[in-house]
């Protein structure tokens, strides 16, 4: 595989309502997207970075750098075998693993279209059709949270995960549980505890959530297998888990019972696969998680949820949740019983807006 020409460019688009997490709030998305030409065909991908180094270290600007100083000349260096040889070539760049993994996306969608083939069964995929949940980010209001749920029910998402912080737990849990005893509920805490509030958490037990998501730092596992023994409620591990070793080793120390596995935050397919089968193997259910992404890395997210251990629904769901108009066609649209059936292919199965795309892009480059 050699690329002719690689498109780098800087999209902007205003979410439809403010996302707030523990680490901050999002109101405009800053996307990096990269298309790949060549041997007659192209693929495309996104780097799922945020705007600010809170979810991770990474943002779209170090995004755009690492990409065009670093990943795009390794992968010009020398031809590729295929898509999965990338992740090797990049393994010398420390982190970063968004901006190669947004770039190792394209080379997978590129080559699946060059051979006519669905990107889900190139990665290996089996399920035809992946199962929805929705991400509710902190409300202004109890009852704010509690209409986005039924709106989120009544559209038949399969489950509602809550994003929580000190100050926005227990009392909140405990209004989402009287109004809605029967739901498939978790909550989200991205890094917000610390070991010290061992005892507090120990009160979300009652509320039985399917998982509490990376309660305790970024960069931890071990305080998270000592929280894991004294709760009842799965520890699912997100921003913990970039690796396959990482995985292999809280899995070792039962640091978690689930694990959410996103496309960018482990650097691509080929690593997310790895992570994949490596929890398929201990008996860990995963699903797939989501960075507020266009259409372009929604498609990769369905893509990449067909692996057969995508047994939770993921935080993949419908365009219009974020987007008045998304930069796909046809948008990702979700039935009435919370899936999204995987479109046939080729390529991740959904056509780029080129035009839409145009009038969305702050900064263009053409390499080499
Ligand atoms: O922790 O899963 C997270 C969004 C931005 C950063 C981190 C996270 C999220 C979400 C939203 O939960 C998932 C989505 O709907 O795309
Ligand atoms: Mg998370």
């Amino acid at each position: 595989m050699k690329p002719d020409r690689i498109t780098l460019r800087e999209i902007r688009m205003p979410l439809v309502a403010p996302f707030e997490t523990s680490f901050g709030v999002t109101r405009e998305r800053r996307m990096v997207l990269i298309e790949i030409a060549g041997e007659g065909g192209s693929g495309w991908g996104e780097v799922t970075a945020g705007e600010t180094p809170f979810y991770n270290e990474e943002t779209t600007d170090t995004a755009w750098h690492i990409l065009k100083d670093f990943a795009i000349p390794k992968l010009l260096e020398k031809p590729l075998s295929s898509a999965a040889a990338f992740a090797e070539r990049v393994e010398p760049i420390r982190g970063h693993r968004m901006a190669n993994g947004g770039l190792e996306a394209a080379l997978w969608e590129w080559e699946a279209r060059l051979s006519g083939r669905s990107l889900s069964s190139l990665i290996g995929g089996t399920l035809r059709e992946i199962s929805c949940g929705v991400s509710l980010g902190i409300q202004p209001s109890i009852e704010e949270l509690l209409e986005k749920i039924q709106t989120g029910v009544a559209a038949g998402y399969q489950r509602v995960k809550i994003k929580i912080k000190p100050g926005w737990d227990l009392e909140v849990l405990e209004q989402v549980r009287e109004r809605f005893p029967r739901l498939r509920l978790m909550a989200d805490a991205n890094s917000a505890y610390t070991l010290a509030d061992r005892a507090h958490l120990k009160l979300l037990d009652r509320f039985y959530l399917m998982m509490l998501e990376q309660p305790l730092a970024h960069d931890d596992l071990l305080d998270h297998a000592r929280l894991q023994q004294a709760l009842e409620t799965p520890v699912c591990l997100d921003e913990s888990i970039r690796t396959v070793r990482h995985a292999e080793q809280a899995i070792e120390i039962g640091a978690c019972r689930i694990v959410n596995i996103k496309l960018g935050r482990v650097g691509g397919f080929l690593r997310a696969r790895q992570i994949h089968d490596c929890c398929q193997a201990a008996k860990i259910p995963v699903w797939c998680g989501g960075m507020l992404e266009s259409g372009i890395g929604r498609a990769h997210n369905i893509a990449l949820s067909t692996l057969p251990n995508f047994v939770l629904p993921g935080d993949v769901s419908a365009s219009r949740r974020y987007w008045t108009t998304d930069v796909i066609t046809p948008e990702v649209e979700v039935t009435p019983h919370g899936t999204i059936p995987v479109p046939p292919g080729p390529g991740f199965g959904y056509e780029a807006d080129r035009e839409r795309i145009e009038a969305l892009t702050t900064r263009k480059e053409v390499l080499p």
